[in-house]
């Protein structure tokens, strides 16, 4: 009878676990580089919920030599104990598929979204896994093979004086596009978690190259905030202060710089919410409430109609903000569940950041004035560019675009704005081969002159008084900043095209600067591209081959058996219009560089690093953000 009832549950065991690996995408989102990550912090997110509980301040990931991962906590270790079917604890975690959305001690759920469906569905897209169990004097473990067969029970294999878990898995390379985990991804996720969970260390170790890294911050909040300014003039310290309201309680770390970026990240329950929500807007409405009424008292600002605008008294602020809401509250939405809904979050982080900053300027009048002073400056910027575009909007603008345009920009004669691609071409040489190469139905070539404004440095109203920026802005004639939007887009496709050395790199990096400060949705939208000329051709004389890079070369050296001459291109302006367009510009030979951008703030930390004073990691950049997957899979 006993049999009979274990059979049943094994078999239902069984069925749970194929159903994960038939539809792997319902558990973890996708089988991709995303996916495959996404099993790490399942598992990561368990050894961080031990130690917010208060058992064991360090975890370690290890990349293994033969493509496993094992992680490790110094928490009570995984109770090993039966259940009354006779199953082990461990066996009876790491097998069953829990309904996802799990409830922790403390009362919060630990995470929205895809997050909490369990270290079943681990085991599950893996081929092997194994959990070792300290605790209680006995180190014990517990073994599972191809999708979460128990290979090994529990059982005992030494004694320790220490408590703790250790998982190591091998993802399932039947499931996964790919089994190579990153060590920057994996590195860059701790160091956020590190930051919010003060007082815990957290150790990234690749043991294929030797690469580690270890992150520990005491008041990490604080620390994220001068993380966040590392490199820039700040005006202040970090202000940090917290409080609870129905339950929710709130902590937020804000510092002030030069520049002029918004830097707002913001986190529920130590997930991110990317997409924002309630608590960002609530946090948004109370600076700008206490800057409002601070400068009113203080007869900064005078006269019925003069206030600051958000955006205004944001200029140059990063902060973080943290919530930890109870699960009964929390409310998420969007596709990717990274907005938070919860209503009362806003009205709670408004009070506690009006207070606290009301408070705070009160308090500190040498700093309050700089801010009020920064903020009034934006102020007039602000309505001195509304007034420009009020006057564009009323005919004069429309002369003075068509002018600007004139002379620089080669139109292409389509319709469909859709269909239409917008080159922007590093010099007028090259610019002159794409405008007698290009196909003039759906080719537009705009030639950039000398170097182009970097975007991290200048002030907005550089920005938008640069002639070659406005120019750019003209053409794609989609608006700027809060005003653009890309299905207003004159070209479908817009292709940055520049030599392929050190200055091409550097004009792509200040162009890709501007676009993701400035027109963020057509990079969201798939719209940006990097074109992809050929480094060598091959002459035969009576016909040339092209080729991508040193690599290629040398590998079709060792097979071509004709005589031929190997040129160099070393800029665009060296080929003539024909080849231009043959290599780079003809879309049934080209290849094309998609420009995406996987993660907004990571993406903006590496913006601000690169473009700021340091020069070094500008390559580095293009490799991480830009996505190098070729379009439609053209290769040459
Ligand atoms: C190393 C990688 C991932 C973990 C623990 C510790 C306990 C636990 C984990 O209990 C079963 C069900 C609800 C209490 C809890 C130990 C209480 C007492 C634990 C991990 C028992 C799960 N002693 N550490 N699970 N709960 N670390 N690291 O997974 O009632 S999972």
């Amino acid at each position: 009878m006993a049999t009979t009832k274990y059979d049943e549950t094994s078999i239902k065991i069984l069925e749970g676990l194929e159903a994960v690996r038939k539809r792997p995408g319902m558990y973890i989102g996708s089988t991709d580089k995303r996916g495959l990550h996404h099993l790490i912090w399942e598992i990561v997110d368990n050894a961080i919920d031990e130690s917010i509980n208060g058992y064991g301040d360090y975890i370690k990931i290890t990349l293994n030599k033969d493509g496993s991962v094992t992680i490790e906590d110094h928490g009570r270790g995984v109770p090993t104990g039966k259940h009354e079917n006779g199953m082990s604890t461990p066996e009876v975690i790491y097998t069953i598929l829990h309904a996802g959305g799990k409830f922790e001690e403390s009362g919060y759920k630990v995470s929205g979204g895809l997050h909490g469906v369990g270290a079943s569905v681990v085991n599950a897209l893996s081929t092997k896994m194994e959990v070792t169990i300290y605790r209680d004097g006995v180190i014990s473990n517990i073994k599972f093979e191809n999708g979460g067969h128990v290979a090994q029970k529990l059982k005992k294999i030494g004694s320790t004086n220490r408590t703790g878990t250790t998982v190591t898995f091998s993802p399932d390379p039947e499931i996964f596009k790919s089994t190579n985990f990153s060590f920057t991804t994996i590195t860059e996720r701790m160091q956020e978690s590190a930051f919010l969970l003060s007082g815990i260390t957290i150790e990234v170790e690749d043991q294929e190259d030797g690469k580690s890294a270890k992150f520990f911050y005491e008041n990490g909040l604080i620390n994220f905030v001068e993380y966040i300014n590392e490199g820039k003039k700040v005006l202040h310290k970090v202000i940090n202060f917290n409080g609870i309201k129905q339950g929710i309680e709130v902590d937020i770390a804000l510092q002030y710089q030069e520049g002029y970026n918004e830097n707002i990240l913001s986190f529920v329950n130590n997930v991110k919410t990317s997409d924002g929500g309630s608590h960002e807007t609530g946090f948004k409405s109370g600076i700008t409430k206490a800057f409002n009424d601070y400068a009113k008292e203080n007869g900064v600002l005078k006269g019925k109609d003069t206030s600051f605008e958000g955006t205004d008294v944001r200029e140059g602020l990063s902060a973080v903000i943290n919530l930890k809401i109870p699960e009964a509250l929390l409310q998420f939405e969007g596709q990717t569940k990274g907005k938070l809904g919860t209503p009362e979050a806003r009205t709670v982080t408004e009070q506690i950041t009006y207070e606290n900053m009301k408070f705070f300027l009160e308090e500190n009048r040498e700093i309050a004035l700089t801010i009020v002073e920064k903020a009034s400056r934006s102020k007039v910027a602000r309505e001195a560019a509304r007034k420009a575009r009020e006057a564009a909007r009323n005919g004069k603008g429309k002369e003075k675009k068509d002018k600007i345009l004139s002379g620089k920009l080669a139109k292409a004669t389509g319709k469909d704005p859709s269909k239409m691609e917008l080159f922007l071409v590093e010099g007028d040489s090259a610019g002159g081969s794409a405008k007698t190469g290009r196909n003039r139905e759906t080719q537009a070539i705009l030639p950039l002159r000398g170097k182009v404004l970097n975007c991290e440095k200048a002030s907005s109203n550089d920005i938008h008084s640069n002639e070659e920026l406005n120019t750019l802005t003209y053409a794609i004639g989609a608006g700027i900043g809060n005003d653009f939007d890309p299905s207003d887009s004159n070209y479908g496709k817009v292709i940055i095209m520049t030599d392929a050395d050190d200055d091409g790199a550097h004009i792509q990096i200040l162009l890709l600067t501007f676009f993701y400060r400035f027109m963020r949705p057509l990079i969201e939208a798939g719209m940006l591209y990097i074109a992809n000329p050929p480094l060598y051709a091959l002459d035969f004389g009576k016909y040339k081959e092209y080729v991508a890079t040193d690599e290629e070369l040398e590998e079709r050296k060792k097979t071509v058996k004709q005589a031929y001459k190997v040129q160099r291109f070393k800029g665009l302006g060296e080929m003539d219009s024909d080849e231009l367009y043959d290599t780079t510009m003809n879309p049934e030979t080209r290849s094309l560089i998609k420009v995406s951008i996987t993660d907004a703030a990571l993406a903006e930390k590496r913006v601000s690093v690169l473009m700021g004073d340091k020069v070094e990691p500008r390559k580095e950049w293009i490799e991480e953000n830009v996505d190098f997957t070729l379009e439609d899979n053209f290769r040459r």
